[in-house]
């Protein structure tokens, strides 16, 4: 901020000043300077090359992380690795207002379980919408386990939209999936429960009345929402459910879910029992859970759902009756199910297996064809045979967790946990090609596009947990650490460890930058967290203060410098609610509210209207400010809430006066008419090139044409106190004039240094 008031007034004072130059005697360090100084061999150089972005250069791919526990989402750059933005989820955020105002709040209470506010998450699985099983970069899903909650973000403008909260489930792991157009957004459940609410059913019952199940949210891409009356969930026994896949081409229409505790051990350690561990993990082999999701959809509409907590639900007898639930062996305690790009197989990974298992899709569908079942679950639940159903099984090494694709065809990496590698392999062989050690206890790992139909290669990042020793010391509770690998070539390259300290993330995904087209700007009046016009919106000229009883509403304008109104007088225990609209229309000029000490906050982005709201329920005088530093007079956009006692009378007065003389006023006249001079000078570059080519320059034009028609009145004013001789006026109606001229000037030489950056060119 402070180069942009360099900039105007370095612009007004150039002339006739002159520049110092400041020369070095310093001679330049090479690069085996630095390297010998640093200690960096030619490796690091390479790895450096790799990821090093230049000032002012962009990365290929974003990519989504969740925030683990923080319950918001992690977004970075690759292969410079640097973080953009948190986005605000399930938990509030002052930056950017999330759960200080009232329109975020509403997303937040959507979040709501049992009446109460939950005000955290733990966000494991964020997935981007598809379109023929492409990421197509308009939305994205994050799930929280914790409280079974999914979530939808718009990538318009990186906000979250909507919080549904699970009807049925008491955690869940297995989401957020999409199907591959984005139909539906998949959520397992994790931890049996019975699934009517509130309801009280004794552990002795589990078998009976503890149940599982795979939610399939109904997303409807053109309100950019998630429809619950039209989603529905499929019944499963109380295995635990873990993670889950939408299949693609040949298996588009199922699901695959994983499970753990199929042997459906209940724990009591303190009663003497053995602990789940051991309870868990004793059986050889555990279930994937395979899923017709696009019959159960059919079987929805027939009517054939039962309604548990309002919610469609298919129970366990209808879907076997119907054929579109089935159970496959894995070994024991898998993680998880990936889906190949060609949607041919489902490759599982079993933590406490050595191997990772290829299922082939057109195997099952032969055994299911056939009616070819091994036994049956206790619940009726046809079992087909594991080894019919296996492409191949591949000896990986210990801990496999998660596996991502390679633009390559058939070439896979899976996650080692406990041995801390990433293993390069061919599931169509069935054969190591590489293995390469990172830091410590990888849990994810994500390749570019690594789990849609067309990945992209490139680069791979191992999410590494607890980042013992890696970093500087920062206390017990360490960062996280990702790790960026380059993959195109053979062999594996290490390249970047880059710590996150904001909860732990389970999974990310990573998009092609390309393909995210966010915008700058609300059109004015937006309500974001709807999409639709703000019954707040406010435009210039209309700002106002009303009154009913003790609901005072103010109806505010932001621009810079100033926020009108500049006084709002209320009473003790008056309702105030405050509608704030952003009127600027250059990018990045945001504004941010808060008043002083009611817990309030708002970041208004341009066009943006949002509302703060709170019980003026003590006396006293509470200033208010912009809280982000906007412009040059950022510090003075400012004003007071006054709240007065109940039928306090005025007692007259007039303000403090600054004894302004007429030679104040003519230095005032001169800086104007300075300023004016190097408005018309930029004015006079921009117009004569093409500029209207320019939407973002056109946008700071506008502005700037604003502000500058604003100087008439002001100026009008000056005239007038000048006349009269009321120097005081007069002086300080020309400062005003002066700062819509700095405004203008400000937005103009932005405009002007775009567009010699972005190549415009003179018009004839
Ligand atoms: S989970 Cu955390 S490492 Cu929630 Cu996908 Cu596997
Ligand atoms: Cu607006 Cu600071």
């Amino acid at each position: 901020m402070k180069t942009k008031l360099k900039q105007v007034t370095g612009a007004v004072l150039a002339a006739g000043l002159g520049l110092a130059v400041t020369s070095s005697a310093f001679a330049a360090e090479s690069l085996q300077d630095v390297m010998k100084r640093r200690n960096l061999s030619q490796q690091d150089l390479l790895a450096a090359a790799k990821t090093y972005t230049p000032s002012g250069k962009r990365d290929e791919f974003i990519a989504f992380s969740s925030g683990g526990q923080s319950g918001q989402i992690i977004v970075y750059g690759v292969p410079s690795m640097r973080i953009l933005k948190y986005l605000a989820v399930f938990t509030p955020e002052p930056w950017q207002g999330y759960g200080f105002d009232e329109e975020s709040k509403a997303v937040l209470a959507q979040g709501r379980i049992d009446g109460k506010d939950i005000t955290w998450g733990d966000t494991h699985h964020p997935a981007i919408s598809e379109t023929e099983g492409q990421y197509d970069g308009q939305f994205l899903f994050i799930n929280d386990k914790a409280n079974p909650r999914l979530a939808v973000v718009d990538l318009r403008d990186f906000e979250t939209k909507q919080i549904v909260v699970n009807p049925i489930y008491k955690s869940e792991h297995g989401g957020a999936f999409v199907t591959p157009n984005a139909d539906y957004v998949i959520e397992a459940a994790q931890y049996p429960a019975p699934l009517a609410n509130q309801k009280f059913v004794p552990l002795e019952e589990f078998n009976e009345s503890y149940r599982g199940g795979v939610t399939y949210w109904k997303f409807d891409r053109q309100e950019g929402r998630i429809k619950p009356e039209e989603s529905f969930s499929v019944e499963l026994p109380p295995y635990s459910q873990d993670l889950s896949d939408a299949g693609k081409g040949p298996s588009d229409g199922w699901s695959f879910t994983n499970s753990f505790c199929s042997e459906r051990y209940v724990g009591g350690i303190e009663k003497g029992r053995p602990p789940y561990e051991a309870g868990c993990s004793a059986k050889d082999t555990d279930y994937m859970q395979m899923i017709n999701w696009k019959k159960a959809a059919e079987l929805v509409k027939a009517g054939k759902a039962t309604q548990v907590n309002g919610h469609n639900l298919i129970t366990i007898d209808t879907a076997v009756k119907e054929g579109i639930l089935f159970l496959i062996p894995e070994p024991k305690s898998p993680h998880g199910v990936d889906v190949t790009p060609d949607g041919k197989f489902m490759i599982v990974s079993g933590k406490l297996d050595t191997h990772v298992s290829v299922y082939s899709f057109e195997k099952i569908m032969g055994l299911i064809k056939a009616g070819k079942y091994e036994s049956k679950d206790p619940y009726g639940i046809p079992v087909l045979s594991m080894k019919d159903s296996l492409h191949t099984q591949v000896e990986l090494g210990l801990g496999p967790l998660h596996t991502q694709y390679d633009s390559k065809k058939c070439v896979a990496y899976t996650s080692l946990y406990v041995d801390s590698q990433v293993a390069k392999w061919d599931f169509c062989e069935g054969k190591v090609l590489d293995k390469l050690s990172v830091h410590y206890n990888i849990g994810h790992l994500f390749s570019m596009e690594g789990d849609s139909v067309n990945p992209q290669g490139k680069y791979l990042i191992a999410l590494n947990k607890l980042s013992i020793d890696r970093f500087n010391p920062v206390g017990p509770l360490h960062p996280q650490n990702h790790q960026l690998i380059d993959i195109s070539n053979d062999k594996m390259q290490l390249l970047y460890d880059m710590p996150l300290p904001l909860g732990e993330p389970h999974y990310a995904v990573g998009i092609s930058a390309d393909k995210l087209k966010p915008a700058v700007r609300y059109k004015v009046g937006t309500n974001s967290r709807t999409d639709s016009v703000h019954e707040g919106k406010t435009r210039a000229g209309q700002e106002r203060i009303e009154r009913d009883g003790n609901q005072v509403k103010v109806y505010a304008t932001l621009i810079r410098s100033h926020i009108t109104p500049e006084t709002i007088e209320v009473e003790k225990g008056d309702e105030v609610t405050i509608y704030l609209t952003n009127l600027e229309r250059a990018q990045d000029e945001t504004h941010g509210f808060t008043v002083s000490t009611f817990n309030t906050h708002a970041s208004i982005e341009p066009g943006k209207t949002v509302s703060v709201k709170f019980t003026a329920d003590k006396e006293g005088v509470y200033p208010y400010y912009c809280t982000e530093f906007c412009s040059a007079l950022h510090l003075e956009m400012q004003g007071y809430l006054l709240v007065k006692p109940k039928g306090y009378v005025a007692k007259g007065g007039s303000l403090a006066a600054s004894d302004y003389t007429e030679d104040d006023y003519k230095k005032t006249l001169k800086k104007v008419a300075d300023t004016q001079a190097v408005i018309d000078s930029v004015v006079g570059y921009i117009v004569g090139v093409n500029y209207k080519d320019f939407p973002d320059v056109v946008a700071m034009m506008d502005d700037a044409v604003d502000q500058l028609n604003r100087t008439k009145e002001a100026k009008a004013k000056s005239d007038a106190a000048a006349a009269k001789q009321d120097w005081e006026q007069a002086n300080l109606w020309a400062e005003q004039v002066w700062q819509y001229q700095v405004k203008a000037a400000d937005l103009g030489l932005r405009a002007k240094t775009y567009l010699e950056q972005n190549g415009a060119k003179p018009i004839k």
